[in-house]
């Protein structure tokens, strides 16, 4: 299955919120009135795109449909697609930065939870099976099993790992990662990070001198510090890419549990509202649940029936 086959079935549950009964809301020749157009902002809030998207999306159909723009039910499908791919960040080719002189250092940040250490052997093995050299760093001391997780990973796809016992210094893991990296001849060093310890400020604290001893090792370092949000928290994952971009330098976002939701919409609203690219977005828990973003492929996967058959 391509990426476009993987992110088609993690969006799933997403367009059928938004287009179940596809059939009967956009039902060929039903009328476009007020009920219409509050059934079509309802799931478009359902589906989490926010509700000022929602309501400025439903405005502009009201206006086509005064102005004969939109005459029938069906005439919005086409408009919805058209103005929801509207300001999406645009493709750059490479998804990842690539530091020219040696190793590149991949942080991965992010609260409890949002699938950072998943997202971590996702990337890993998306980097190897490109036939990148890939090192993984447990950087999350705080748990014991943190370091256990990402090792299980690290032998399921492949790919060495650098750790030391539960809690040791997570700069001193990075450190130690970063040496092994230029003396193996890396290309790309992933570091998994805590989520939580007793503060906001004292996690700052430490991904700030995870940076620090990164950028001592290997210059430039880390040169992408991806912040993984969970997309089953919908809005909330927007303040929590302001509370990180705030602290730390994030370069990019990593959306995961699309599978898991009807809020795919999320995307959306961050990808307006967020001046980040996405990155990648996972769509379920295995390995291979994960591919690189592409605005365009997003809005084909959102609507049903334009790009051939249902992949399952
Ligand atoms: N359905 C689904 N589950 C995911 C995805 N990514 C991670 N998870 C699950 O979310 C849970 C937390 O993931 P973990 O990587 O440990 O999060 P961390 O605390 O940020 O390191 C685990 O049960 C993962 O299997 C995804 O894209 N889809
Ligand atoms: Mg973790």
């Amino acid at each position: 299955m391509g990426f476009l086959g993987i992110i088609r079935r993690g969006l799933r549950k997403t367009r059928e919120v938004l287009f179940m009964d596809v059939k009967d809301v956009f039902r060929i020749g039903r009328r476009v009135d007020e009920e219409l157009l509050g059934e079509l902002e309802e799931r478009l809030i359902l589906a989490d795109l926010g509700p000022r998207l929602a309501a400025e999306v439903v405005d502009e159909v009201r206006a086509k449909f005064k102005n004969k723009e939109i005459e029938k039910s069906e005439d919005i499908l086409g408009f919805l697609k058209e103005r929801l791919s509207e300001g999406l960040a645009p493709e750059d080719g490479e998804c990842l930065a690539r530091n020219p002189g040696g190793p590149t250092v991949i942080l991965m940040v992010g609260v409890n939870g949002t699938g950072k250490t998943t997202t971590t052997a996702k990337l890993a093995k998306f980097l190897r099976d490109r036939g990148d050299k890939v090192l993984l760093a447990a950087a999350d001391t705080v748990r014991a099993a943190a370091g256990d997780q990402l090792n299980i990973w690290a032998g399921r796809v492949g790919v060495d790992i650098v750790r030391h016992d539960g809690g040791a210094d997570p700069a001193a893991v990075v450190f130690d990662a970063c040496e092994a990296a230029l003396a193996r001849g890396i290309d790309y060093v992933v570091v998994d990070t805590a989520g939580r310890i007793h503060t906001k400020a004292n996690l700052m604290q430490q991904l700030e001198k995870i940076h620090r001893v990164a950028g001592k090792k290997i210059p430039a370092a880390p040169h992408e510090t991806l912040l993984v949000l969970d997309a089953t928290t919908g809005q909330n994952a927007l303040s929590q890419a302001k509370l990180f971009t705030e602290g730390v330098g994030v370069t990019g976002l990593v959306l995961t549990k699309l599978d898991g939701t009807a809020k795919g919409g999320i995307v959306i609203a961050i990808n307006r509202q967020i001046q980040l690219p996405i990155k990648f977005v996972g769509v379920g828990e295995r390995e291979n649940d994960f591919a690189p973003f592409d605005a365009k492929e997003f809005i084909g996967a959102l609507f049903p029936g334009m790009e051939g058959p249902e992949e399952e």
